[in-house]
């Protein structure tokens, strides 16, 4: 292990978690294992060869844990009381901003003590990536649960580029305006030289969001904001540049996944043990309220009521990953899914010919890889999504050619996918209609589309996504020069 550094780093990324898990041996012994997902792949990219740390929580409350290097990067764990966890994660971030954020789908909890809970913890964030960031280093911080950490980390370090990237949507003021602290969020985001944003509308949300509650003034993509009020950031107006910065997938590794004997083999032992039916639907999401999954359980029973498709020869195979259990939306959410679920089947099952396959588990990447291949429709239909990797992650493992997708026109996947069969997952009659055309489209037709969601998911890939976004934070407030 490297000795303790102090200032050495020149790229540091911050994000709510570590980019690894702590497993723990059945003889009671714990280790590290990399936790699997795209951020930590497009950082691990752009982090090899650089003097690199990340800086984030190590997932367990309480547990003080020393910086320690992996493959390279010096991993800076950030403690949390378990209150704090209460508070600042379970509380504010997903509480009140996931809902608030993603258009009130479930009320937002507006708590003084979450509020105060989120400040400390950002401020713990800050402090830590002052320490550990080398004079004129390049910060990246991601995502909801850091929004003061910008400015709060330029009053440490007036010396820092500092840039924030919105993995979820920014909503609209009239919904944004409800935060008893919008100002103090604004006020944070705006410590950074560039906010990326998954969609241009909500990078629009936001700079509309400054200039009514802010009182800022915007040219071009570029807000500059007096900040001297706060005294945070110094009597000179600011300037930070907003922009628009997809996040993608790595499409090379998933395509090749994909493309094992051992996926493909898989794939088709998915659908000789589900009966070996005409088609397959298939949803996979973290059970979460955003992802839509009661409204596409309502479009297939009434499907299967009318008498539009049938098991065994049409059934939904839907996955729900397990996901903050603790917190009572979630767990409301999921009682009335198993309800939904156990309903279709009581209905509309019989005996060797089910309806709806329901797991509530997660799963290995390359189980998953051979579920998008055993599936001849995906199923997307989120009420609000930042992006949704799921639809390209489908994409990518259909090298074949083969499948269709319906997607919700309110992800940030729609604005790229438009060859997709895009859905409004609260028409109900509108859902029930494109499942059937997706099903029924001529299979030449289906592959024209295939392969044009493919040539975008592929040009645009989890690489190219990191790349766009730090030459961005590197020429903000101006734009990039395109090369
Ligand atoms: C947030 C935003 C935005 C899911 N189940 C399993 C599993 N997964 C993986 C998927 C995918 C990821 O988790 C989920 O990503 P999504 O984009 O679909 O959704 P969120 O978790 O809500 O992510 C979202 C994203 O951030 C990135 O900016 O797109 O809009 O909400 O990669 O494959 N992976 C494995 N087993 C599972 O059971 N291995």
């Amino acid at each position: 292990m490297a000795s303790e550094a102090r200032g050495t780093f020149d790229f540091v990324v911050a994000a709510n978690r570590l980019p690894v898990d702590r497993v723990t041996e059945a003889d009671g012994t714990s280790r590290w294992q990399a936790s699997p997902g795209g951020l930590v792949t497009a950082m691990d990219a752009v982090m090899q060869g650089q003097s690199a740390a990340w800086v984030g929580w190590a997932g367990d409350p309480g547990e003080d844990v020393a910086p320690f290097d992996r493959d390279g990067i010096r991993l800076h764990p950030i403690v949390l009381t378990a209150d704090e966890v209460r508070g600042y994660y379970e509380g504010f971030s997903n509480e009140t901003l996931w809902p608030l954020y993603h258009d009130v789908i479930v009320p937002p909890r507006y708590r003084r003590s979450w509020w105060a809970s989120y400040q400390r913890v950002n401020t713990r964030f800050a402090e830590a990536i002052a320490k550990v960031a080398a004079p004129g280093a390049t910060v990246w911080i991601h995502d909801y649960q850091l929004q003061l950490v910008p400015a709060l980390l330029r009053a440490l370090r007036s010396d820092l580029r500092i840039g924030w990237f919105n993995h979820i949507p920014f909503p609209p003021v009239e919904l944004f305006g409800q935060l008893p602290w919008r100002r103090a969020v604004l006020r944070g985001l705006l410590g950074a030289d560039f906010l990326g944003f998954q969609r241009s509308n909500d990078a629009a949300n936001f700079t509309r969001a400054c200039h009514q509650l802010l009182g800022t003034s915007s040219s071009g993509d570029t807000i500059t904001w007096s900040g001297a009020e706060d005294g945070l950031i110094g009597a000179e107006p600011r300037r930070t540049r907003t922009a628009t910065v997809p996040i993608s997938i790595d499409f090379r590794s998933m395509d090749e996944l994909a493309r094992t004997p051992e996926v493909r083999r898989r794939a088709r032992e998915i659908r000789a043990s589900l009966g070996n039916p005409q088609t397959v639907l298939l949803g996979i999401d973290r059970l979460d309220y955003t992802k839509g999954i009661r409204h596409r359980l309502r479009a297939i029973s009434e499907l299967f009521g009318d008498g539009a498709i049938a098991a065994p020869e049409v059934t939904l195979l839907q996955i729900a990953t397990p996901s903050r259990e603790r917190v009572s939306a979630y767990q409301d959410l999921r009682s009335q899914v198993d309800g939904q679920v156990g309903r279709i089947n009581g209905d509309h099952s019989g005996i060797g010919a089910t309806a709806v396959h329901y797991l509530h588990h997660s799963y290995p990447k390359e189980e998953m890889a051979a579920l998008f291949q055993a599936a001849d429709v995906l199923l997307v239909t989120p009420l609000r999504d930042g992006m949704n990797l799921v639809a390209k992650e489908y994409v990518a493992s259909r090298w074949d050619g083969g499948g269709a997708l319906v997607l919700s026109e309110f992800t940030g996947a729609a604005q790229e996918l438009s060859q997709a069969f895009l859905c409004n997952p609260h028409d109900i009659a509108g859902l029930k209609e494109t499942i059937l055309a997706a099903m029924r489209e001529e299979p030449a037709s289906a592959r024209k589309r295939m392969l044009a969601m493919r040539r975008r998911v592929r040009s645009h890939d989890v690489h190219a996504w990191a790349q766009h976004y730090l030459s961005a934070l590197e020429a903000a407030p101006q734009k990039p020069i395109r090369r």
